[in-house]
């Protein structure tokens, strides 16, 4: 089983990931929660995708690729893989698809989680104070949502025209009134 959790900035990627992960028994994972491990312990790859994240821009699709193509094989010997926060260009998109059939695996899967703007705004500011992440100042956010309109949306076609199940999950409510909706629509039984 390979699932996608996807959304805007601020939308509860990360939030409703971990509760999939727990009650689906998917592994979970999170480019930006990669991307940040590797800023945190100064790798190469850290030095140089650190000012870009904090800038809110996208870090080139190559590099964020080959990141997922070390780590995917390992993460789907597993009972299954609920990627959080990738694919985030159609490029992303392709090149997951060919990792994908190579090993005669696909998509199952995509939630979409649907938020209105000023919220995702007001969550991202809030978290500012309360973790001081690097990327949510209000000058990021507003890149990251640019970027967001820009290059990811168009993923949600991209799987759309393949005939991949999109679930638009409304992201509105506590996380527990959201994951509800998710269970309800991605239908799954828990594990
Ligand atoms: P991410 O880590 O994916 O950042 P994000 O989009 O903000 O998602 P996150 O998981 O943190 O937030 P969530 O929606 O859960 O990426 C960070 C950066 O890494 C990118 O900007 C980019 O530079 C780079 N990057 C990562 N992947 C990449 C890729 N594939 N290609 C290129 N670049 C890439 O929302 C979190 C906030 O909302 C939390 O504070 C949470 O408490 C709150 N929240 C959640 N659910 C809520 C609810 N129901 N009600 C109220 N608040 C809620």
């Amino acid at each position: 089983m390979i699932g996608i959790i996807f959304g805007p900035p601020g939308s509860g990627k990360g939030t409703q990931a971990a509760r999939i992960e727990d009650a689906f028994r998917l592994k979970h994972l999170s480019t930006g929660d990669i991307l940040r491990a590797e800023v945190a312990r100064g790798t190469p790859v850290g030095k140089e995708v650190g000012r870009i994240m904090a800038a809110g821009d996208l870090v080139p699709d190559e590099l964020i690729v080959d990141i997922v193509r070390g780590r995917l094989p390992e993460a789907e010997a597993g009972e299954g893989v609920l990627l959080d926060g990738f694919p985030r260009t159609v490029g992303q998109a392709q090149a997951l698809d060919n990792m994908l059939s190579d090993e005669g695996h696909k998509v199952d899967f995509v939630v979409a989680l649907d938020v209105p703007e000023a919220e995702l705004v007001d969550r991202l500011l809030h978290r500012a104070e309360v973790e001081g992440r690097e990327d949510d100042t209000r000058q990021a956010i507003e890149e990251r949502m640019h970027e967001y309109h820009k290059l990811t949306e168009a993923v949600l076609d991209h799987y759309r025209r393949k005939g991949v199940p999109v679930q638009l999950v409304s992201g509105v409510g506590s996380p527990d009134q959201v994951f509800g909706r998710i269970r309800r629509a991605v239908g799954i039984s828990s594990a």
